[in-house]
């Protein structure tokens, strides 16, 4: 700390080697000549390779970015050296025996870079082994000390690093982004008490109720083991042939064929802790919570076909998203909600509270917001930082604790035990990324990788000959775990049972649904039917369907009737009383719940230029759009320049060919009778706006486009002969009120009343 407080290297041996500030400096008597630049057009990022765009968190709160600095290595300028630091004099030949001859053993140098290069991967995570993550801090708004004495909330304004990683389940390290499924949203807090990992979901329930089911769930959803097909998808026969037999799953079934599996954005969906943690306060007295984290931007989706399209078009489509984001300085925020509630509250709940296919309805416990989670700096290196981070359900600090939910009990297990094939070996909180800023001491030793150098003879306690140091912390100080645990009056005896409540597997499901707008619940239907149209057994599918009439008759007909069978008799209920919920329907479970302020910020609009188009309202709409926060994106034939009628010119950032429609929150088509006529003679033009309509995405047509729309057969009112509000006709002499209309439309993210099953022709 000495050394990095005086801006001194971490390793004053190595001066020239760690440290932002040292990384750009010559070193003395070096006769290479720095890289030559990237092009101007390239981002910051690729500009200078040490800094990033916008501010860093604020300066001397966000200490483990301090920290990582001392391992970050810049090569800018630096001789190309072999791992034990000798200069490399040529790297494009090996040594040979005569120019022809031979490859000679001794050739320590490609043999150093090739063993390297052969040991340069590690094990994908056995689940969510593609994410993306970022670094930022939380900030708590109120001092929450009357309930917990965890380092985060102790005062208003006490900032905490974090390192969020977000992730999808099922598919591989390299499958796509757009795929349905849950998405994991991890939170790894830096505390000044210890590393708190808060390893959530997008989702706030589980598919089942006990870790002993966890590896069958993954097997089932992974892809099949015969021949690996399919990959990031769960439309496939063993998963559905599971979770038909689990009925508990029916209530997660509900969230993952609702659009919550198809985020439009890392940065506009919630998080959850899932489980019932604890609070505990300096007293020692505990309450009851769970976590959840609201975006600011608000909760939006995509449309299935939309995300199955972007698959293609895209596969990195959500990380790109949240990189350029935080690039361009538009910082992803949450806020931090908690539902508090007493054991006494919990015990009058018609479900359980450690069953993790259970919400707290928010009418029954209130979302209280306590602080906010801004991510203002991309990794600097994908693997070092975002592969190596290792979350664990068990990193709790001092103010928090667990509760008896036998999901959260396997997790406690799993997470470290993974990360020791994963990683490597015991050692992983040595990883820059994973250690903890507050200090490390123990009498652990040794293991795979091991970085610390302990000093002295001692590794072990109590001792005297180390002053018994490092010393137990006690009570006031170190983490105890509560003693009253909620089931304290149970029978001590060992049991393989369920509680009773978790018998009862459709009562929240049906909740869900219910709380859902009806364009939610048809996309709901649509997902269901779209996933059992692609199991191949029709005895799975009428078990899925059976299961369905215990949760939503109506949509089990639907479903029957979609898929082509005879209506099957319900599943036997495993719970025959009938639980009585404390709500029947739950509006904030509806992703129209949070629909954000309505603006537009960071969505991306294709404006369609060609030769001839009328610049004027083109210009105007530019500078609207980006006064808003949005990114306009000139998209053409072909990249390059373009003269308007007018004699204005622009220039084509993006194609028809290699930015289709999906990849756009809004289309506006381009006034001018040669554009137009060009624009018509390329079918990507017409494929563009069918796409953009088809999705219900908001849509101006400038002038003489309208024949456009016609042409893609693109109906100007809604079925019922209705205004269609996300489809704005304009002049040239009116582009102003135009603007403002696509704009205001924009905000309302999509236009669904447009939206007809089969889409119409
Ligand atoms: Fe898990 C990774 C979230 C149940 C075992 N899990 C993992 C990640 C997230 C979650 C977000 C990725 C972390 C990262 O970005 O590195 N998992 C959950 C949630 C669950 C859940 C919200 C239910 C409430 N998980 C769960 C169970 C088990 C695991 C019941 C095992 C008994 N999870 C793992 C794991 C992973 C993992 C195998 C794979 C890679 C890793 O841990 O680091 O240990």
């Amino acid at each position: 700390t000495q050394a990095l407080a005086s801006g001194m290297p971490a390793n004053a041996n190595k001066p020239l080697e760690y440290g932002e500030a040292n990384a750009l400096a010559t070193p003395a008597g070096a006769t290479v000549s720095p890289p030559s630049r990237l092009p101007a057009a390239s981002t910051l990022s690729e500009e200078n390779s040490s800094a990033k765009t916008g501010t860093v968190a604020r300066e001397g709160v966000n200490t483990t970015i301090a920290s990582l600095d001392r391992v970050r290595v810049d090569s800018s300028g630096r001789v190309l050296t072999t791992n034990q630091g000798v200069a490399v004099a040529d790297n494009q030949n090996s040594l040979k025996a005569g120019a022809r001859g031979p490859a000679l053993l001794e050739d320590f140098i490609l043999r150093e870079k090739i063993t390297h290069f052969d040991h340069e991967r590690i094990p994908e995570r056995i689940v969510h082994a593609r994410g993306s993550g970022a670094h930022g801090f939380f900030e708590c708004y109120e001092p929450l000390t009357r309930y917990t004495k965890a380092a985060p909330f102790k005062e208003a304004g006490k900032v905490t690093p974090v390192f969020v990683r977000f992730s999808t389940v099922a598919g591989e390290r390299g499958s796509k982004d757009t795929a349905r499924d849950v998405r994991g949203f991890a939170v790894k807090f830096y505390t000044d008490e210890g590393n708190w990992d808060l390893v959530g979901n997008n989702m706030p329930v589980f598919f089942i109720q006990d870790a002993m089911k966890f590896p069958d769930l993954v097997h089932a959803v992974k892809p099949e083991p015969h021949h690996q097909m399919p990959q990031a998808a769960s439309a496939h026969d063993t998963f559905w042939d599971f979770v038909s037999l689990m009925p508990e799953s029916t209530h997660m079934l509900m969230w993952v064929m609702s659009d919550r599996a198809i985020p439009r954005s890392f940065r506009m969906m919630q998080g959850f802790g899932v489980h019932t943690f604890r609070l505990v306060n300096e007293a020692g007295e505990s309450v009851l919570v769970k976590f959840h984290w609201q975006p600011k931007l608000g909760t939006h989706s995509m449309v299935w076909e939309e995300a199955v399209k972007i698959s293609g078009a895209d596969p990195d489509y959500h990380r790109r998203d949240l990189w350029e984001a935080i690039e361009a300085g538009e910082y992803p925020e949450w806020e931090l909600g908690l539902q508090i509630f007493t054991e006494a509250q919990a015990e009058q709940f018609s479900f359980d509270i450690l069953d993790a296919t259970k919400i707290v309805p928010e009418e029954l416990v209130p979302v209280q917001i306590v602080g906010r989670l801004v991510l203002n700096r991309n990794p600097d290196n994908f693997f070092a930082e975002t592969e190596q981070v290792a979350f664990c359900a068990a990193h709790i600090v001092p103010g928090l604790d667990f509760t008896n939910d036998p999901l959260l009990a396997g997790r406690i297990h799993s997470y470290v035990d993974t990360q020791i094939s994963r990683l490597g070996g015991p050692n992983f909180h040595e990883l820059p990324i994973n250690a903890p800023v507050a200090q490390v001491h123990n009498n652990q030793r040794d293991g795979m990788h091991r970085q610390a150098i302990h000093r002295g003879r001692v590794a072990y306690e109590p001792n005297s000959l180390a002053g018994g140091c490092p010393f137990q912390a006690g009570a006031a100080q170190g983490f105890v775990s509560v003693a009253n645990r909620i089931d304290a009056k149970e029978s001590a005896n060992k049991v393989r049972i369920k509680p009773e409540k978790f018998a009862d597997h459709y009562t929240q499901a049906r909740l869900f649904f219910e709380s859902q707008s009806e364009v939610e619940q048809a996309h709901i239907g649509n997902a269901f039917r779209f996933e059992l149209s692609k199991v191949t057994v029709p005895a799975i599918r009428e078990r899925m369907v059976a299961n369905l009439r215990n949760a939503v008759p109506a949509l089990a007909e639907r479903l029957a009737q979609d898929l082509g069978m005879d209506l099957p008799p319900p599943t036997p209920k495993a719970l025959e009383t009938p639980v009585q919920p404390e709500v029947e329907s739950s509006p904030a479970l509806s992703l129209m719940a949070r629909p954000g302020d309505g603006g537009i910020r960071t969505r991306k609009v294709a404006i369609l230029v060609a030769h001839g188009v009328e610049g004027s309202s083109l210009g105007k709409l530019v500078s609207a759009l980006v006064a808003a926060g949005a990114v306009p994106r000139l998209v053409a034939p072909r990249l390059g320049a373009y003269v308007g009628a007018g004699g204005e010119k622009f220039a084509a950032d993006a194609t028809l060919e290699n930015s289709p429609g999906v990849l756009f929150d809004a289309l506006v088509l381009p006034d001018g009778a040669a554009a137009v006529e060009t624009l018509d003679a390329d079918a990507h033009t017409l494929e563009f706006l069918r796409v953009q309509y088809w999705h219900c995405k908001t849509i101006l047509a400038f002038g003489a486009s309208e024949t456009l729309l016609a042409e893609a057969q693109i109906p100007l009112t809604l079925p019922d002969g209705s205004h269609d509000a996300g489809l704005i006709l304009a002049d040239a002499a009116a582009a102003d009120e135009a603007i403002a209309e696509f704009i205001a439309a924009m905000g309302m993210h999509r236009h669904f009343d447009r939206e007809n099953d089969p889409p119409a022709a």
